[in-house]
């Protein structure tokens, strides 16, 4: 995809995530040695460098670059938002939640290394997160970096990704209406994803308008990000009907085409894209192209 900013420059979104994830993947790599004791470090691994889109890294330094920062200042707090994405799968996936065999097209970690050390691996990553941020940060005053760590911590906690995921755990086998869906949406999935955003903008040194900016779009793209996701959950097991024996991938899960329709479902997500569009009015178009395809991305994107 290319998108024109100004007279002859022209912006190749395709080129800059393949460049940004590879510079995430080197940085995580570095972060996480292979050392003593092996088996926390390879499970450490096994999960971090297990691929994925690199979504809410490359969203923390397109974020950081938009307000004026360098990718240098956002890269430790990108790894970070990472290591807190891999944990909350690697927990998700366990045998006391989601009980999942594969992740990521792999095994999961506590299928290849077992329950305990898939438990530690995430406590592990969850920690080194914060560690991360508040020792690697560079060429960012410190009351930002605090700032920052608040951010994250907000998001993780119980008022952010735990909060929705024990209200989920909490709605199973029961009706889930619309506002609960929207919660579960909210904390599980859009506040990582938002602090990625807010973070990127603190440590790019924002100011209190950027920050507010980038957060409503943020917020767009994080319940956007949801309700791709169910929609795909609708397509994808509708293609498999027939190939498979009918599995429905969705079944007895709340999603938004099931509680609105997928075509008002549809239409909502159009909705998200351009509200999440107008937040980045207020920006230099050239700057903000890689947030502007991040969201059409997010909202067209196939996995
Ligand atoms: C965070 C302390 C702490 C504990 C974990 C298990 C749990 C609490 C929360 C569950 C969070 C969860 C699994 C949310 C779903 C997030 C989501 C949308 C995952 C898919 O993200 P993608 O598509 O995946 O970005 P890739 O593999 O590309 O990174």
């Amino acid at each position: 995809t290319q998108l024109k900013n100004h007279p002859g420059s022209v912006f190749h979104f395709g080129e800059y995530m393949i460049m940004k994830a590879k510079r995430v993947n080197k940085a995580l790599d570095e972060a996480v040695p292979l050392q003593h004791p092996l088996k926390i470090h390879e499970a450490m691994r096994y999960s971090l460098l297990a691929g994925g889109k690199r979504v809410r890294p490359i969203l923390c330094i397109a974020s950081c670059e938009l307000v004026g920062g360098d990718e240098e200042m956002a890269l430790p707090i990108a790894s970070a938002m990472e290591m807190v994405h891999t944990m909350s799968l690697i927990h998700d996936d366990l045998p006391c939640m989601d009980d999942d065999d594969l992740r990521r097209g792999k095994p999961t970690n506590h299928k290849v290394f077992g329950e305990e050390t898939a438990v530690l691996a995430g406590d592990a990553l969850l920690s080194l997160a914060f560690e991360h941020v508040a020792s690697r940060t560079i060429n960012v005053s410190p009351d930002r970096v605090v700032r920052a760590i608040a951010e994250l911590g907000a998001a993780v906690g119980s008022e952010g990704l735990v909060a929705g995921q024990i209200v989920d755990i909490a709605s199973e086998g029961k009706e889930v209406d619309l506002s609960e869906l929207e919660y579960i949406h909210v904390h599980k999935t859009a506040k990582l994803l938002e602090a990625s955003v807010v973070c990127g903008a603190i440590m790019g040194g924002g100011n209190a308008i950027d920050v507010e900016r980038v957060r409503k779009y943020a917020r767009c793209i994080g319940l956007l990000f949801q309700v791709v996701d169910d929609i795909l959950d609708i397509t994808k097991s509708s293609e498999e009907l027939g190939k498979t024996a009918g599995k429905d991938l969705a079944a007895d899960k709340a999603t938004y085409p099931k509680l609105m329709g997928l075509e008002k479902a549809k239409e909502f997500a159009d909705m998200l894209v351009a509200q999440a569009m107008e937040e980045l009015a207020y920006f230099d178009g050239g700057k903000a192209a890689p947030l502007y395809h991040l969201a059409n991305y997010i909202a067209h994107r196939q996995n």
